[in-house]
């Protein structure tokens, strides 16, 4: 099976009404691949998902940045999956760097969420990475794969899950992992899945680079064969993010 081309644009958060409406507009009037050949989603805050929606073309799915761990209930100031399911928003991104350390979610409870949000039908953009530090260290292929087990203790499905690869040090940094580090990762990710998961979703599953992905680096990144797409930040919000949407042509 071949893997269908997945981008992401992850507006972290960004955004007021006017920047909102500029940045749809943007979306709906871009030249992109057909949906035959490339998978879009756009993850707005919260607070603008069903504005977003109610006018984003039908080509580019929602996505939610963040939801709770379970059902919801007494747990002010999250949002659940239900919630989102119930809003038709199909996508979540879990255990995104900027969670995991501002707002401290260890690999269990990104596993715990990631787990929920796919047991409520929704799909799920699973991020893994490593620091600065564990890569100069020569951890990178443990981390990735320590945090990609986690999920795997809880999830026998993988239908529903892209991961998203996204070294910490690379992250808004404008320092961007060459073509050959996001590949050699990529590439023992995927080995490490096929012996620990299965070959079948080893196969299947796509691996998307994130990292100051631009317009600049973005063909020779996505020419890699196991780099499957990309989560795009800061990009994703402007003009370019055409350009990033179009890397494959
Ligand atoms: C990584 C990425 C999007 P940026 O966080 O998830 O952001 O492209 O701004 O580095």
């Amino acid at each position: 099976m071949t893997r269908k081309f997945f981008i992401g644009g992850n507006w972290k958060c960004n955004g007021t009404v006017d920047e909102v409406k500029k940045i749809v507009c943007m979306l709906n009037g871009g030249e992109v691949p057909c949906p035959n050949h490339i998978e879009t989603i756009i993850s707005p805050p919260f607070i603008f998902i069903p504005m977003v929606k109610s006018c984003l073309r039908t080509d580019f799915q929602i996505a939610a940045q963040n939801c709770w761990t379970k059902k919801g209930g007494a747990f002010t100031g999250e949002i659940s999956a239900e919630m989102l399911k119930n809003l038709g928003v199909p996508w979540v991104i879990l255990g995104h760097s900027e969670r995991r350390t501002l707002m401290h979610e260890t690999d269990q409870v990104v596993a715990e969420k990631v787990e929920y949000a796919l047991s409520q039908g929704l799909k799920v953009c699973l991020c893994v990475g490593e620091s600065l530090k564990e890569r100069e260290c020569n951890e990178t292929a443990q981390v990735v794969s320590r945090q990609v087990q986690a999920v795997a203790a809880r999830v026998g499905c993988w239908a529903n899950v892209v991961i998203a690869y996204e070294p910490i040090w690379a992250i808004g940094t404008g320092k961007v992992a060459s073509p050959e580090q996001a590949q050699e990762v990529h590439y023992n990710l995927r080995k490490w899945i096929d012996c620990h998961i299965g070959c079948q979703v080893a196969q299947d599953i796509r691996i998307i680079y994130g990292g100051s992905v631009t317009a600049a680096n973005c063909k020779q990144i996505g020419g890699q064969p196991d780099v499957d797409g990309f989560l795009v930040g800061g990009a994703s919000l402007k003009e370019e993010f055409i350009e990033i949407l179009n890397a494959r042509n």
